[in-house]
C-alpha cells in the first residue's frame, strides 16, 4: 500500500472513531489552535477476538502492507488478553497497537458465544482495506451484550462495536503548549472532560520510559437486535515518552500502564456508577 493510501486509510479510521467520540475532534481542536495546527497522532488501538478468522495479523494486513512491522508484544493475564504493536520507520506515522481476547481462557459459556459471533465473519471482509473501521459483523442482543460484560468487560466491547479504532492518542512531546501529563490533564479537566482515574490520573512515569492518561470513554447509544442501550464507546489518550539510554524516545507500551488503559470502557467507570 502507498503512502496516500495509507493517509486515506489513517484519515477514514479517524472520522470512524469521531463518530463515536466526537470529544476527541474537541479535543483535537483545542490543541490544535495552541500548536501551529500541529498535532501528532501516537497510536491507534484496536481490538479483536483470538481466533484463527480474525488473528493480529490478519487484523494488521494494510498496515504491514502499508511498511508496517511487528515492534512488541504484550501480555495481560489478568484481562485474559495478549497484544502486539506495529510501528513504520516513517515515526510521523502513528504506531498501531492491536489487542485480542483469548477465547481458551474464558468460560464455556462466553467462548461459544463469541465463536457463533465470528460465524457471521466473511472471511473476505478481512481483504478490505476499510475492514479496521468496518464495525459489527453480527448479530447482538442487549442480552448477550450484558452476559459477556459480566465476564469481561473487553469482550462485550467488542462484541457491540466490533471493528472500530477504540482509541487516538495525542503524543504530548510534540505539543509546544503543554509540556508535561500533569499540565495536559489539568487542561482537560478545566475544559469539563472526564479522565480515567483507574490507577492514578498518570499511568506509568519516567523509569518506564512512558507516561499515560485518557479520558473516559464517551457513552453512546447502540442498536441492539431488540433495543438500544447506552454504553461506553472510545476515548481519546495522551503519551508522554522519554528516551532510553540511547537518546531515542522509548516507541513500545507498558503492560501494566495499558492494563489500567483498558479501563478507560468499563462500563461502572465510565457510566459514572
Ligand atoms: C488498549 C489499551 C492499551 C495503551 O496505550 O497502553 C493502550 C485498549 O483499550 O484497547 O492503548
Ligand atoms: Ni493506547
Amino acid at each position: 500500500m502507498q503512502k496516500p493510501q495509507l493517509d486515506q486509510l489513517l484519515n477514514a479510521m479517524w472520522q470512524d472513531y469521531l463518530e463515536l467520540n466526537p470529544d476527541a475532534q474537541r479535543i483535537y481542536n483545542l490543541f490544535a489552535s495552541h500548536n501551529n495546527d500541529q498535532v501528532i497522532n501516537d497510536h491507534i488501538a484496536l481490538r479483536t477476538f483470538q481466533h484463527p478468522k480474525v488473528t493480529i495479523d490478519k487484523v494488521a494486513r494494510p498496515f504491514l502492507a502499508a511498511g508496517y512491522q511487528e515492534s512488541g508484544e504484550y501480555h495481560f493475564p489478568e484481562k485474559k488478553l495478549y497484544a502486539k504493536h506495529f510501528q513504520h520507520k516513517d515515526i510521523s506515522l502513528p504506531k498501531v497497537f492491536i489487542s485480542e481476547l483469548c477465547l481458551d481462557q474464558l468460560s464455556s459459556q462466553s467462548k461459544q458465544t463469541i465463536e457463533n459471533l465470528l460465524q457471521y465473519l466473511d472471511s473476505n471482509s478481512l481483504l478490505q482495506d476499510n475492514f479496521c473501521y468496518s464495525g459489527r459483523h453480527w448479530p447482538l442482543t442487549l442480552s448477550t451484550y450484558q452476559q459477556l460484560l459480566e465476564e469481561s468487560e473487553y469482550a462485550a466491547w467488542t462484541a457491540a462495536f466490533g471493528y472500530r479504532p477504540n482509541h487516538f492518542t495525542v503524543l504530548v512531546n510534540a505539543l509546544r503548549s503543554h509540556q508535561t501529563l500533569q499540565e495536559v490533564n489539568h487542561f482537560l479537566q478545566q475544559e469539563g472532560f472526564t479522565l480515567n482515574s483507574s490507577g492514578g490520573l498518570i499511568k506509568g512515569s519516567p523509569d518506564v520510559f512512558l507516561e499515560q492518561s485518557s479520558t473516559l470513554a464517551n457513552k453512546v447509544e447502540v442498536a441492539f437486535d431488540d433495543t438500544t442501550a447506552v454504553i461506553p464507546s472510545c476515548f481519546y489518550e495522551f503519551a508522554l515518552r522519554y528516551p532510553m539510554a540511547d537518546g531515542e524516545l522509548y516507541q513500545g507500551f507498558v503492560a501494566a500502564s495499558a492494563d489500567k488503559i483498558f479501563e478507560s470502557t468499563n462500563v461502572k467507570i465510565a457510566m459514572g456508577n
